[in-house]
């Protein structure tokens, strides 16, 4: 569940690649709310696919329309086929693109040419995009003015010890300061505590996940979430 400041309703699942649908990533994640498990491929893509099948049955059975992060990796994204596995994944669940978040790990981003033509593919075909696990990878600042992304999300590494370790505090209240000066939306990652909520929501951070809100589930369980959550 989102509870933070300009977001007060849900952003819905994010879906990660797991060891298989009945054994979770242990970490505490999920845009939002929570996380729906998915089968780890060598290929995301099915993960993509899975994700958004998902929601369309979700969709089939009632509940109103959800937003669905899926996690992709950024060669995915200098190789060119991602788009064109967005759009037959979008077509097959008849979702539009604006319902579709997906999550590029900071690490692995690079402002070469093939991942900015990528990226800038699936910005323009309405897909948002963010930066995953802000703060732990290599990527300088420049490269968040030059790539086409809408928002970021702050490692949980540097969430952990807010609100009580001062530069831990002093790094989140900057990045999403930074952030919104540049007109990106913000998670914070790995929110476990009230406190913490209470430090990120007095920041204006936009929004949180983490296991304050609610722990790795599969799609079954979510759905009654949901649907309890947006009824
Ligand atoms: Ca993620």
């Amino acid at each position: 569940m989102v509870v933070l400041s300009r977001v007060a309703t849900v952003f819905g699942p994010e879906c990660m690649a797991t060891a298989s649908a009945s054994e979770p990533r242990s970490r505490p994640m999920g845009t939002g709310r929570e996380l729906m498990p998915c089968a780890r491929t060598a290929a995301r893509s099915r993960a993509l696919g899975e994700a958004l099948r998902q929601a369309k049955e979700w969709l089939a059975s009632g509940l109103p329309p959800v937003r669905i992060a899926v996690n992709v990796s950024a060669i995915q994204v200098q190789r060119g086929r991602l788009v064109h596995t967005v759009i037959q994944a979008l077509q097959a669940a008849a979702m539009r693109p604006d319902q579709l978040e997906l999550e590029i790990t900071e690490s692995t981003l690079q402002s070469e040419p093939e991942c900015l033509t990528g990226l800038l593919a699936l910005r323009r075909l309405g897909v948002t995009l963010a930066i995953d696990d802000f703060g732990t990878g290599y990527s300088c600042l420049s490269s968040l003015k030059t790539l086409p992304i809408n928002r970021l999300k702050i490692d949980r590494a540097f969430v952990r010890d807010v609100p009580h370790d001062p530069n831990d505090a002093a790094i989140v209240e900057a990045v999403i300061a930074m952030a919104h000066k540049l007109d990106l939306g913000v998670v914070a990652e790995g929110v476990e505590t009230a406190a913490q909520e209470k430090f990120l929501r007095d920041r204006g951070c936009d929004a949180a996940q983490g296991y304050l809100y609610a722990h790795p589930m599969a799609a079954e369980p979510m759905a009654d979430l949901l649907r309890a959550q947006l009824a």
